[in-house]
């Protein structure tokens, strides 16, 4: 169905296509797109069956931040019980955008407090203008990350890291985090959405079982034991290179009709 004849998800996302890039914006600015179940649930439900259309896509904020966080209201009468199948909830949620179909470029501005912080390491690649900033405040609130964050960012910026910053409160800065690895680019005040952009619109244009194959296969690789490993690259190397399109993209580069490979890349 096209993006336009489905009904929203839900009015706090907002959606639209840009070609083959589907944008989707927190909508909730008001509250500082702090996540709360509805939101939470719809960013699933779009990951889980995205528009057919659709090869690569950029998740932003509305307003001055990324997220806040978790909605605190949803917890703050939450028993245990509730608040593990809360948790799960978001977990499902993020694991279709993180082991989904589309690239998943985070595009980040302001605050990405919390679960902002989780959600936006869910995604593929991050973009940071130079007003993000990063914390997790779960220490102080006397809660701790429930949305993967404990999985996923040891692995994106070192336990050591995530611990001082669960402890003490720690804030990074766009620019420690572009050094510690939270993003992957550093854009000016008000260029990162433009970059992401950019950036999704390359990844459409990859080989579709390239992207699957980064996607799905490096993950698990990278993850595995070494000869499982070398193993699950050979076989996917394999398959790749005898797909059509890697036979038209490889004829085309020794014909001569290919881009070269420059050495200038964004930022
Ligand atoms: C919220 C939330 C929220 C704002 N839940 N309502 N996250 C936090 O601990 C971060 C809490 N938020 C903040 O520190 C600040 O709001 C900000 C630094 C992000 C922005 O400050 P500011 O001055 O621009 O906005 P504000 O006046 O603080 O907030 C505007 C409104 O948004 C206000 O509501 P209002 O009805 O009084 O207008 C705030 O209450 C509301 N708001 N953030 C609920 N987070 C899966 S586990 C993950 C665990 C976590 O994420 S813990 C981290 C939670």
């Amino acid at each position: 169905m096209p993006p336009e004849a489905r009904p929203p998800l839900s009015a706090l996302l907002a959606v639209e296509m840009h070609g083959p890039v589907a944008l989707v914006r927190l909508a909730r600015p008001e509250k500082r797109n702090a996540l709360n179940e509805e939101m939470v649930e719809a960013l699933g439900a779009f990951f889980a069956a995205p528009p057919a259309e659709a090869r690569a896509a950029v998740l932003a904020g509305n307003g001055a931040h990324f997220s806040a966080g978790l909605d605190l209201a949803d917890i703050s009468a939450q028993d245990a019980t509730a608040g593990v199948f809360h948790s799960r909830l978001w977990h499902q949620s993020f694991r279709h955008i993180a082991e989904g179909r589309l690239p998943v470029i985070a595009a980040l501005h302001g605050a990405v407090i919390g679960g902002g912080l989780e959600l936006a390491a869910a995604c593929h690649i991050r973009v940071a203008e130079r007003s993000a900033y990063y914390a997790l405040p779960e220490g102080q609130r006397g809660i701790f990350v429930g949305g993967g964050g404990s999985v996923r960012l040891p692995r994106l910026i070192g336990l050591a890291r995530m611990t001082d910053m669960m402890l003490t409160g720690r804030v990074f800065s766009a620019e420690e985090g572009q050094a510690i690895g939270i993003s992957n680019y550093l854009a000016e005040p008000d260029a990162g959405l433009a970059l992401a952009l950019d950036l999704a619109a390359k990844i459409a244009s990859n080989a579709p079982l390239t992207n699957f194959a980064v996607l799905q296969a490096l993950p698990r690789i990278a993850e595995s034991d070494r000869e499982s490993g070398f193993l699950a690259e050979s076989l996917m190397a394999a398959i790749a290179a005898a797909d059509q399109e890697a036979k038209s993209r490889l004829a085309a580069f020794l014909e001569g009709r290919a881009a070269k490979i420059g050495r200038a890349s964004p930022t």
